[in-house]
């Protein structure tokens, strides 16, 4: 994935790119040994099925906030879904043009969390009076992609963050990691015979030394057998909190997605075979299972 420095979503794409392979050594760890193994040339080789956030639905903020950066670049709004133990709402968008990635966002019903973790929350966003998205110039590639980078709240304690973590996991990473890409998604029917089907690349995965999620299984089946999904579990990251005490805590991780071709094209030639010829969207039950990449109990499980 790579997109030229000419307009504000490539800019903002690579932005948010470049600071989420700094961070997670999976990143490059997956890339650099795709390349040595000659499955791909560089980077720009990997096609990128889709991005996520997570964002907390508080007034100003949330998906409604968040949604029109991608908007104004040309994304479209898709399928809802509802995470009702996880107690989430998310959505999909999908690209302005072909070799854009689908976006992912979801959201915390915060208003469904008990009083005390609302009361941690609020005490965050509340100041936000305003939908900071309304005051950044979209047009502006650089002043996007740095919004994105920029903390919107203040650094929580290590007391409020390990509250938050025992009732929500989703709250206590949005509280402390916000708007950072929480995955880009390795598109791996793209990549060539020998690493095309989720099980080779998994058992590469597996050779190169990187975890894989297994909650509900390592990989994720929609209920139309078409889209297939893994994941890398999170690192653990040195974290420091306001009052300055410095915790272990997860950051984002790597997805994988293997999108097969729609029964009504099955007798395509291959070389014909195109996205729009695949399975499209997400599935609420490989999503649920995924969003536990950054959870404890898949980071300190075996
Ligand atoms: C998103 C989890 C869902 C997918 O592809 O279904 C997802 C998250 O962890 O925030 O990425
Ligand atoms: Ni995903």
């Amino acid at each position: 994935m790579h997109f030229e420095e000419n307009n504000p979503l490539d800019i903002v794409l690579n932005d948010l790119f470049e600071h989420y392979r700094k961070n997670v050594a999976d990143v490059d760890k997956i890339t650099n040994a795709l390349l040595e193994k000659g499955v791909v040339n560089s980077q720009d080789d990997i096609v990128n099925d889709h991005i996520a956030f997570r964002t907390l639905g508080v007034p100003n903020l949330g998906i409604a906030s968040f949604e029109k950066i991608f908007l104004t670049y040309g994304y479209t709004k898709r399928d809802y879904f509802y995470f009702e133990g996880k107690k989430l709402d998310a959505y999909w968008f999908a690209p302005p043009s072909e070799g854009y990635p689908r976006i992912f966002v979801s959201e915390l019903r915060v208003h469904e969390l008990s009083p005390e973790a609302q009361a941690i929350i609020n005490k965050y966003t509340a100041p936000i009076t305003s939908d900071p998205v309304d005051d950044i110039d979209l047009s502006n590639g650089k002043e996007a992609a740095a919004f994105l980078q920029k903390p919107l709240w203040d650094l929580p304690t290590s007391e409020e963050y390990q509250t938050l973590l025992k009732e929500s996991e989703y709250a206590a990473w949005v509280i402390y990691n916000r708007y950072y890409l929480n995955h880009y998604t390795i598109s791996i029917h793209e990549l060539k015979d020998g690493y095309n089907t989720l099980e080779e690349f998994n058992d590469f995965l597996l050779s190169i030394g990187v975890k894989l999620n297994n909650s509900g299984g390592v990989i994720k089946t929609s209920e139309d057998g078409l889209l297939r999904q893994s994941s890398t579990v999170s690192a653990l990251y040195n974290a420091s909190f306001a009052e300055g005490k410095v915790l272990e805590i997860a950051g984002s991780y790597v997805e994988f997605a293997e999108r097969s071709v729609l029964p009504a094209y099955k007798d395509l030639p291959k070389e014909e075979i195109t996205s729009k010829h695949r399975r499209d969207g997400f599935e609420t039950n490989n999503a649920d299972k995924i969003f536990e990449s950054t959870y404890t109990t898949q980071i300190k499980g075996s």
